[in-house]
C-alpha cells in the first residue's frame, strides 16, 4: 500500500504508513508475494504441471473475490488433494505425542471430535473459522497465496488470520515451502483457537500496525521464529509450538534432532537472524513458554517502537483505536 495518511494536525510532519482501522479494511489487505508462484517460480514444485496450476488459479480467485461478512466458499477437494493431506495427516499424528507442545495437542483431540478432522477428509475453512471464532474469537479469510508481511500482520491484529485454501503439490507432502491449506489447517488452526497462542497472534499484529518498513522487517522475523517455526521447553523437554512445523512432518523432525542450532528465544536477537523460507531452517529459538515470550516480546516493543501513538482493539466495534500517547 503507498497511500499515506495524515494522522492529525498535531503530526501534521510524520507521514504514518496507512493501516486497516476496522476489519472490514481487511478487504484491501490482501497483497501478495508474487516470489513463489507456480506460474512464475521454476523451482515450484507446481512448476511443470499445468493441471496444478489451473487448480491454483481457480482457488485463488476465491479469494481475490472475497469480501469481509462473506462465508468462506466451500471447495471440493480432489481425490488427489485428499490424498496428499491424508498422507501429512497420518505422518503428523505418529509425531504428535513426542513432538507437539501439549496446548497443541489438547486442542488436537477437539478438532477430531468436533471439527471434522480426519485423515479421509479436509477441513472446510469456514467450519474451522466458526470453530476458532467460538474458542478465542479468531476468524479466517481466505487468501490467495503467500501475503506481504505488512498486511498479513496487520490482520492479526482484528484476530483475523488469512489464510490459504490451495493443497501443496502431491510430490513434496513432507514439506513446502509456502503455506498451503494443509499448513494453515494443521499448524495453525489448533494453536489459533488456543487463548494464549491467539494473545499473542494478536500482539504482534497490533505492534505491527502504522510501523516502518524496517520495523515490519524485524515483526515478520520474530513472527517467523516463533508462531511459524517456534520452539519450547516443556518438563525438561523441547517441543514444537510453531505451525510451519507442525504441519510438515520432515521439519518437525529435523528441528527437534541435534542437526540444527537451538538458542534461546530473545527478541532483540530473534528479530534480526536471517532466515529463508525455501528448505528446513538451520536456526530455532527456544522459549521457555507461549506466556514467557510473550511478555519479553511487549518488554521488547515497548523499548523499540518507533510510533508516537499507541493502538488498542475495540473487540465491540471491531476496530483499532488510535490513541495519542502524551
Ligand atoms: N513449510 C511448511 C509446511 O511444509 O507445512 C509451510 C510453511 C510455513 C511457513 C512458510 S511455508
Ligand atoms: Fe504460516
Amino acid at each position: 500500500i503507498a497511500s499515506v495518511t495524515l494522522l492529525s494536525e498535531h503530526h501534521s510532519s510524520i507521514k504514518e504508513p496507512w493501516f486497516p482501522k476496522h476489519i472490514s479494511e481487511l478487504d484491501v489487505c490482501n497483497h501478495l508475494m508474487t516470489k513463489y508462484e507456480p506460474d512464475l517460480d521454476m523451482d515450484h514444485p507446481g512448476f511443470a504441471d499445468q493441471e496444478y496450476r489451473t487448480r491454483r488459479k481457480h482457488i485463488a480467485d476465491i479469494a481475490f473475490k472475497y469480501k469481509y461478512g462473506e462465508p468462506i466458499p466451500r471447495v471440493e477437494y480432489r481425490p488427489e488433494e485428499i490424498e496428499t493431506w491424508g498422507a501429512v495427516f497420518q505422518e503428523l499424528e505418529r509425531l504428535i505425542p513426542t513432538h507437539a507442545c501439549r496446548q497443541y495437542q489438547q486442542v488436537w483431540h477437539i478438532l477430531k471430535k468436533d471439527c471434522g478432522y480426519s485423515p479421509h477428509t479436509i477441513p472446510q475453512l469456514e467450519d474451522v473459522s466458526r470453530f476458532m471464532k467460538r474458542r478465542t474469537g479468531f476468524s479466517l479469510r481466505p487468501a490467495a497465496g503467500l501475503l506481504t508481511a505488512r498486511d498479513f500482520l496487520a490482520s492479526l491484529a482484528f484476530r483475523v488470520f488469512q489464510c490459504t485454501q490451495y493443497i501443496r503439490h502431491h510430490s513434496s507432502p513432507h514439506h513446502s515451502p509456502e503455506p498451503d491449506a494443509i499448513h494453515e489447517l494443521l499448524g495453525h488452526a489448533p494453536l489459533l483457537a488456543q487463548p494464549v497462542f491467539a494473545q499473542f497472534s494478536q500482539e504482534l499484529g497490533l505492534a505491527s500496525l502504522g510501523a516502518s518498513d524496517e520495523e515490519i522487517e524485524k515483526f515478520a522475523t520474530m513472527y517467523w521464529f516463533t508462531v511459524e517455526f517456534g520452539l519450547c521447553r516443556e518438563g525438561g523437554e523441547v517441543r514444537a509450538w510453531g505451525a510451519g512445523l507442525l504441519s510438515s512432518f520432515g521439519e518437525l523432525d529435523h528441528a527437534l534432532s541435534n542437526r540444527p542450532e537451538r538458542r534461546p528465544f530473545d527478541p532483540s536477537t530473534t528479530a534480526i537472524q536471517p532466515y529463508q523460507d525455501q528448505d528446513y531452517q538451520d536456526v530455532y529459538f527456544i522459549a521457555e513458554s507461549v506466556e514467557d515470550a510473550m511478555e519479553k516480546f511487549r518488554q521488547w516493543t515497548f523499548k523499540t517502537l518507533s510510533r508516537p501513538y499507541e493502538v488498542r482493539y475495540d473487540a465491540y466495534s471491531q476496530s483499532v483505536e488510535v490513541l495519542d500517547s502524551v
